[in-house]
């Protein structure tokens, strides 16, 4: 009798790698066919389509008209929209309508919520997201992502306010992003580690570049916006002290978030985006920047805390809410942490019975 047909998928590393595609490497992270498998692998795989068009779009952007600047408008945040923003806020809806998969959108780009009744008896699940994060870069050719959070649909379907979406970070299902750099990235968490997919432009393919990412528990990469460094609290300038005094520290900061946060998942270090005078409560929105990343860099061993609390046990009052972030390897993360608790203990504490005045 012939031998039974051996494919060499599985021992040739370079053909088992190349043919290992997102919607596989979910399935095979849940262990299942599932119906509730099928459907994540299925909208990881929408995400990811989302993700390639946005990828076009910006590849072309300087080719094509009204691609670039902005609209004229500003969102609930009162920052200025640009094109970009518009069009890949369109992008994720266009990918998610009709397909049965997500129930309800949250976007940076939509003071409300957006509904999506047809999908709402077979897609128990809530999308959050930011279409284009860092989109001050984007007229400059720099990088740029898109930033995801997956929640299962826990309220009634017809709840315009989504209060059931208030509640902490623990509670997503999924996170990742998308890095729009030299190559696009996908990085994704069902919560069971982070894994890195590269698209390959000749396949229209993202295909497995690392699984199972881990953040360093030290890395020498602080990244922060230090022109605001007369308007944070003095334990954040206490930190930036510390690290110019002390070598082996390198200044990184793309204006980017996810470009940002994608270093330090692959080399340490910390990124920090503390409160200001003006805005104590920082500029980051937790639920679809802060509580992804942080979902994402705790399943790669790192943490996130806004200086007082873990990011994922905030309990959101709001769905555009922000939050302090403080992100990353988990000693550099500790160390910015050990100036806020030395400076709060300084502060005397507030009697309730003091007169005020
Ligand atoms: P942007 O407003 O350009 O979208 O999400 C907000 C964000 O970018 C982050 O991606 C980035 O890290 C930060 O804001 C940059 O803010 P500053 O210009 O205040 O540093």
């Amino acid at each position: 009798m012939a031998d039974s047909y051996q494919p060499t998928v599985g021992t040739d590393s370079s053909l088992g790698r190349d043919s290992m595609t997102l919607s596989q490497h979910v399935l095979q992270q849940l262990d299942s066919f599932g119906p509730e498998a099928q459907d994540l692998s299925a909208i990881m795989n929408r995400i990811a389509f989302a993700g390639k068009l946005v990828s076009r779009r910006l590849t072309r952007a300087g080719l094509v008209e009204d691609a670039l600047g902005f609209t004229g408008r500003k969102n609930i945040q009162g920052e200025s929209v640009k094109k970009m923003d518009v069009y890949a806020n369109d992008v994720f809806i266009s990918v998610f309508q009709q397909s049965g998969l997500i129930c309800r959108l949250v976007s940076e780009e939509m003071d409300d919520i957006y509904p999506i009744p047809e999908n709402c008896s077979t897609g128990r699940y809530t999308l959050l997201y930011d279409p284009i994060d860092g989109s001050s870069n984007v007229d400059i050719n720099l990088n740029v992502g898109s930033i995801f959070s997956l929640r299962r649909q826990q309220g009634d379907d017809i709840d315009p306010t989504g209060a059931d979406l208030l509640t902490p970070g623990r509670d997503q299902i999924a996170a990742g992003y998308i890095l729009y750099g030299p190559s696009t990235v996908f990085v994704y968490s069902l919560g069971k580690g982070v894994h890195c997919f590269t698209l390959d432009p000749s396949l229209g393919e993202f295909i497995l570049a690392s699984e199972n990412v881990q953040i360093p528990a030290h890395g020498s990469n602080y990244s922060v916006n230090e022109g605001n460094f007369w308007q944070w609290e003095d334990s954040y300038r206490d930190y930036i002290r510390y690290v110019h005094h002390h070598q082996g520290y390198s200044s990184r900061y793309s204006g980017a978030l996810v470009g940002d946060f994608h270093r330090i998942l692959m080399q340490g270090g910390v990124f920090l985006y503390p409160g200001t005078l003006k805005k104590p409560e920082g500029k980051l929105r937790l639920l679809y920047e802060s509580a992804p990343l942080a979902f994402l860099a705790e399943q790669a061993s790192g943490t996130a805390s806004t200086g007082e609390q873990p990011i994922l046990d905030v309990d959101p009052d709001q769905i555009h809410m922000r939050t302090p972030l403080i992100i990353g390897s988990v000693e550099d993360v500790d160390l910015v942490k050990s100036f806020v608790q030395e400076r709060k203990l300084e502060r005397p504490p507030v009697s309730s019975g003091m007169a005020s005045g």
